[in-house]
């Protein structure tokens, strides 16, 4: 197992699924997990206890309103934590970005945008590919895939404005 993904509700997974299909779309293992930093705590601090002994590299922690669950999983563990703020609340997801975002020093969180699930997935790649170097290939081969569609749209623009 490479990359855990912890959810702090079953109401967060459609976003998280999109994590899941970028790390299933690069071969990376991942395990999905529904815990609660205020619902299930001492669940949640043994799994973050136990992760690197059970094989774990990188753990996305995601979460809304007063998303705590990421800085809660970073405390138990030195491997990295990406945090992910869910926009699960009246507050548009700016309540749990800046839960997750605003980590005392010493316990850093890697925070992505706001329901920023592909982000969070490609970040953990990047971390596994120091030391997977096929994840690197992998992680240049997407990149010079979507610089080919960005190129691509701006010559459609170029065709468009003639016609303005
Ligand atoms: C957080 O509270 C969860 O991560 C979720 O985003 C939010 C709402 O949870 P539910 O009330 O939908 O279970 O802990």
């Amino acid at each position: 197992m490479k990359v855990a993904i912890v959810m702090g509700s079953d109401s967060d997974f459609p976003v998280v699924e999109k994590a899941v299909a970028t790390l299933k779309k690069f071969g990376v293992p991942v395990a999905v997990n529904v815990l609660s930093a205020h619902r299930t705590p001492d669940e949640a601090l043994i799994f973050a206890k136990e992760a690197e002994k059970n094989g774990i590299d990188v753990i996305i922690g995601a979460a809304g309103k007063a998303a705590h669950l990421p800085g809660v999983l970073a405390s138990q563990t030195t491997l990295p934590v990406i945090g992910l703020p869910i926009k699960s609340s009246t507050l548009d997801g700016m309540d749990s970005l800046l839960s997750i975002v605003q980590m005392p020093g010493g316990i850093p969180v890697a925070t992505v945008a706001i329901n920023g699930a592909e982000n969070a997935a490609l970040l953990a790649i990047q971390m596994l590919s120091l030391k997977e170097k096929s994840l690197t290939d992998a992680l240049k081969a997407y990149r010079a895939e979507m610089r080919a569609k960005v190129l691509e749209k701006d010559q459609k623009i170029q065709e468009k404005i003639k016609d303005c």
